[in-house]
């Protein structure tokens, strides 16, 4: 496996099919440079192109999933210089292009960038003491990868507007009951919990699960009449699949189900 200077990167043996990679900038509390996120690209392409690989989880450290993007390599930058490097669409991209689920398995602070890090995952699993926020405004800026949107679209307007407003921070229970967070447990259970989600969704068919990925992300961005009709399509291919045969078969026989991603 390739080494990372910014990342760790293990598949480990308790979560067969499952990359979990850890953001490893300790001395910064994983603040998010260029040379983490371009990592963090090449990390998702490997697990991506790896057929032994279902599901991965990004993670932090206990007191950290990252503290946003860092704020030392930003602050001296021109526009003229944002704009062509096109600063961090890069490794957006990467992460919203891989096809394989993503969790984010949040301890700690997720803030700025690491909150919109964490809301481009699938979902979000939080150990009790996660604090989302994105303080921004209190650095005279706006969230820049996705802050404003998927807060919003996941909190609705009121509490997205209060969070990126007065850059506060809310904890666990609080993003959980406002719909940021899917599944919360105590923090030095965490990255096991999170592994055995992955190994739960990485032990499904890879062809239905990329398909259900891509349909609940479609919800994001389309009509519910045309959302609808996608899923009727796709629905209706998964029957062309050897996975939908054996998925029933199973059932039928009263079996565990042998996936084999055809
Ligand atoms: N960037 C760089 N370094 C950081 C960051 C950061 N975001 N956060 C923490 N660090 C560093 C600190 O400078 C410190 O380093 P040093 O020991 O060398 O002084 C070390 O990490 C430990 O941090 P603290 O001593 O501050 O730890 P505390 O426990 O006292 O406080 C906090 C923890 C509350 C998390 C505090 O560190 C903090 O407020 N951090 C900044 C949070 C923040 O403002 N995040 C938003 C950044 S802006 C952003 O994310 C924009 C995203 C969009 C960019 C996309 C562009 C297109």
């Amino acid at each position: 496996m390739a080494a990372y200077q910014t990342l760790i990167v293990e598949t480990p043996e308790a979560a067969p099919g499952v990359t979990l990679i850890r953001l490893n900038r300790p001395e910064a509390l994983n603040a998010l440079n260029t040379a983490l996120l371009a990592e963090l690209g090449q990390a998702l392409a490997a697990a991506q192109a790896d057929d032994a690989i279902g599901c991965i989880v990004i993670t932090g450290s206990a007191k950290a999933f990252a503290a946003g993007a860092d704020i030392k390599e930003m602050s001296d930058k021109s526009y003229a210089q944002m704009f062509k490097d096109d600063f961090f669409a890069a490794g957006a991209r990467a992460i919203e292009g891989t096809r394989k689920p993503i969790i984010a398995a949040v301890s700690g602070y997720a803030l700025g960038g690491g909150c919109e890090l964490a809301m481009m995952c699938d979902f979000i699993l939080a150990a009790d003491t996660a604090k989302f926020g994105q303080p921004e405004i209190n650095l005279g800026v706006a969230p820049g990868i996705g802050g404003t949107q998927r807060l919003t679209r996941l909190v609705g307007k009121s509490k997205a507007m209060d969070m990126i407003l007065t850059g506060r921070m809310m904890g666990a229970e609080e993003a959980e009951r406002a719909g940021l967070v899917s599944r919360i447990f105590p923090a030095d259970t965490l990255v096991d919990e999170a592994l055995a989600v992955a190994a739960r969704i990485a032990a499904q068919s890879p062809l239905a699960t990329a398909m259900n990925k891509e349909l609940v992300n479609a919800a994001y961005e389309t009509t519910l009449s045309t959302g609808v009709a996608l899923e009727r399509r796709l629905f209706h291919s998964l029957f062309a699949f050897d996975d939908q045969k054996e998925g029933m078969a199973a059932f039928v026989e009263k079996r565990k189900p042998a996936f084999k991603g055809s």
